[in-house]
C-alpha cells in the first residue's frame, strides 16, 4: 500500500523540526530504501576501502609506521560494521547486503578502485581519502536518521586520526631525500583528482541528492562539501610544499573559494561502472576473503545456536 499524503506530511514536518527518525518511527518506505542504499554503500566502501592499504601493511617502512597502518585498517573494518548494524535497523540483513556487494550489484566509493604503488600512496589515501570522508560525514553526523547520524560521530573520530597519520607520512617524506618528495608528489598527482570525485556527480546530475535533502539525509550538496574540501586541502599542501596538480586552482575573490579545474566524469563513470584500474581485483578478493570466512560464520552461528537452545526454558 502507498504510504498515506497526510503522514508524509507529519513526516516531513517532524523532519523540519529538526527532530530525529528512529528504527521504531514511522517513515516512507522510500525514505528507508534511500537509506538502505546509501548506507550500505557506505558500509561497503569501509570494507572494500581496507584492500588499498592492506597492501601495505608488510611493506610499512617502520614498525611504528605499521602499528598506525594495522589500527587505521581495522578502524575501516569496525566502520563498515556499525554501518551495517544501522541498515539492520531498517529491517534489512548483513548477509542480503554482502550477497550484494559480492553480486556487484551494489556500488562501492569509486575511490577504492585505484591501486596503491608505494608507500607515500598510504599518506595520500589518509591525508585526501579520510579527509575527504571526513568533510562527507560530518555533514551526515547530522543526519535525520538516528542510528546513521550516531555511527558518524564516532567515525568521524577515528577517521581524524587517520588523516593525521596520512598528513604526518606525507610531510615526513616531502622533508625527506629528493626521491621521497617525488614519491610524495607522485601519490599526491595520482590520488587528487579521484578524491575530487568521492563527493559524486555535480548537483545537477545528481538524481538522488535532492530527495535526501529534503529528508534531512544529507545536508549539504555534493558540490558544496567537494568546494570545502579543496578549501580546506590546498594550505595543506603548501604547508608541506607539494602541489596539487590542477593549472586553473587559483582563489576567487568574488566568493572566497579556490577555482578548480574541470573533473573528468568520463573517468568517474568508468569506475562506478566497473571499469576502473582494479574493480575486478577489488571484488575477486572480497569473494575470496568471504569464501575464506565461511567456516568462521558457521563455528558462529553453530556456538549462537548452542547457547541460544541452552539458555531457553524447559518446554512444559
Ligand atoms: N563512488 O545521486 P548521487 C571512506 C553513485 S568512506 C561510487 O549524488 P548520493 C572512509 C551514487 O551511489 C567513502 N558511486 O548519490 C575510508 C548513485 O548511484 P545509485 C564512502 C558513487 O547517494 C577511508 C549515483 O552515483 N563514503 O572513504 C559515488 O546522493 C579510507 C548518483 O549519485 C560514503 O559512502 C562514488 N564516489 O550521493 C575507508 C559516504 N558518488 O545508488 C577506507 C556516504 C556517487 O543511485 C579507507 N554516502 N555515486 O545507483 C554519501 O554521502 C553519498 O551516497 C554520496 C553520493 C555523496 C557518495
Amino acid at each position: 500500500m502507498p504510504d498515506s499524503p497526510d503522514a508524509i506530511t507529519e513526516f516531513e514536518a517532524r523532519i523540519a523540526a529538526g527532530e530525529t527518525i528512529e528504527p521504531k518511527d514511522w517513515m516512507p518506505d522510500r525514505y528507508r530504501k534511500q537509506l538502505i542504499r546509501m548506507m550500505s554503500q557506505h558500509a561497503h566502501s569501509e570494507v572494500v576501502g581496507m584492500l588499498p592499504e592492506g597492501n601495505w601493511i608488510t611493506r610499512a617502512p617502520t614498525l611504528r609506521r605499521k602499528m598506525g597502518l594495522l589500527a587505521k585498517v581495522q578502524d575501516e573494518a569496525g566502520h563498515g560494521l556499525y554501518i551495517y548494524c544501522g541498515t539492520e535497523t531498517l529491517g534489512v540483513g548483513r548477509a542480503e547486503l554482502v550477497d550484494q556487494l559480492l553480486t556487484g550489484k551494489a556500488k562501492y566509493s569509486s575511490i577504492f578502485n585505484y591501486p596503491t604503488l608505494t608507500w607515500a600512496d598510504i599518506g595520500a589515501i589518509g591525508w585526501f581519502v579520510d579527509g575527504a570522508a571526513i568533510v562527507n560525514q560530518t555533514m551526515l553526523a547530522k543526519a535525520s536518521y538516528g542510528p546513521y547520524a550516531r555511527a558518524m560521530v564516532r567515525i568521524c573520530k577515528e577517521e581524524n586520526f587517520h588523516k593525521r597519520q596520512g598528513y604526518e607520512i606525507m610531510a615526513t617524506l616531502a622533508a625527506g631525500t629528493p626521491e621521497q618528495k617525488r614519491m610524495a608528489q607522485d601519490a599526491v598527482n595520482r590520488w587528487w583528482w579521484p578524491s575530487l570525485m568521492m563527493f559524486g556527480p555535480s548537483d545537477k546530475d545528481s538524481p538522488n541528492s535532492a530527495e535526501l535533502t529534503r529528508w534531512g539525509v544529507k545536508r549539504k550538496g555534493n558540490d558544496e562539501l567537494r568546494q570545502r574540501f579543496v578549501n580546506l586541502t590546498v594550505a595543506q599542501a603548501v604547508a608541506i610544499d607539494l602541489k596539487l596538480p590542477d593549472p586553473e586552482l587559483r582563489p576567487d575573490p568574488a566568493t572566497g573559494d579556490w577555482h578548480f579545474g574541470p573533473i573528468d566524469w568520463d573517468e568517474f563513470s568508468r569506475v562506478v561502472h566497473g571499469d576502473g584500474p582494479l574493480n575486478r581485483e577489488r571484488l575477486a578478493a572480497r569473494r575470496q576473503a568471504h569464501s575464506d570466512g565461511e567456516w568462521v560464520r558457521e563455528a558462529a552461528s553453530a556456538y549462537a545456536a548452542k547457547h541460544t537452545a541452552a539458555a531457553a526454558p524447559a518446554a512444559a
